[in-house]
């Protein structure tokens, strides 16, 4: 059976790390805006330059360039997709509904994963000294500066989708603040009830 998620939480909350567990454990399709903006960003075109400063800035890059990349995605199919990051507004929201629609697809789950903002900072500046110690780039919006912004315009834009999915009986919650472990032992219940 395929199966459709969007995994919605604040900066940090551990989307993209279980997305990877889907792909690896169910095959799925993970659709990350986040990986798909900063590959645009490396690209040096005159749009990658334009999100570049958005995201550096900890601000929402706009719905039309984001809904294009998530279009182009839909289109080149795939056995159950995992919507990492996006929508992260009602605008994006609602444009994912028209999409599903267009291309006869359904959502089965919306996934919160509840993490408090303590730990997310923490997360981030974790992430941020691992990088640097392994000699890896730092992401420059995990600066504590960057994500009190990215915190912000989660709060602002993309926490009242809580109350969108919920109103259509989609929104499901786990605990985000347990290890990956248990949070992807959680995640596995929600899609065996879907
Ligand atoms: P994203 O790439 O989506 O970044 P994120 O919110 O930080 O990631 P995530 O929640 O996936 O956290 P992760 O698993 O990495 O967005 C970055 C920027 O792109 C945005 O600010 C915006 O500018 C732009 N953007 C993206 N989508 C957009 C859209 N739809 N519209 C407009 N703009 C958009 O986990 C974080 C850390 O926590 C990791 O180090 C991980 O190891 C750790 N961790 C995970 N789970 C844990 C657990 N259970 N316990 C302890 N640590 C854990």
């Amino acid at each position: 059976m395929t199966i459709n998620i969007i995994l919605l939480g604040p900066p940090g909350a551990g989307k993209g790390t279980q997305a990877g567990n889907l792909v690896r454990d169910r095959g799925m399709v993970q659709l990350s805006t986040g990986d798909m903006l900063r590959a645009a960003r490396s690209s040096g075109t005159e749009m990658g330059n334009r999100v570049a400063e958005v995201m550096d800035r900890g601000e929402l890059v706009t719905d039309e360039i984001v809904i294009g990349l998530i279009r182009e995605k839909l289109e080149e199919g795939g056995n159950g997709f995992i919507f990492d990051g996006f929508p992260r507004t009602l605008a994006q929201a609602d444009a994912l509904g028209d999409l599903l629609a267009e291309m006869d697809m359904k959502l089965d789950a919306v996934i919160e994963l509840k993490v408090d903002d303590e730990a997310l900072v923490a997360r981030i500046v974790k992430r941020a000294e691992d990088s640097r110690a392994a000699g890896q780039p730092v992401r420059k919006d995990d600066t504590p500066e960057v994500f009190a912004d990215r915190l912000r315009e989660y709060y602002k834009k993309t926490a009242p989708l809580l109350g969108y999915y919920h109103a259509k009986g989609e929104l499901r919650q786990v605990d985000g603040m347990a290890s990956m472990d248990e949070v992807a032992a959680q995640i596995d219940k929600v899609l065996s009830d879907a």
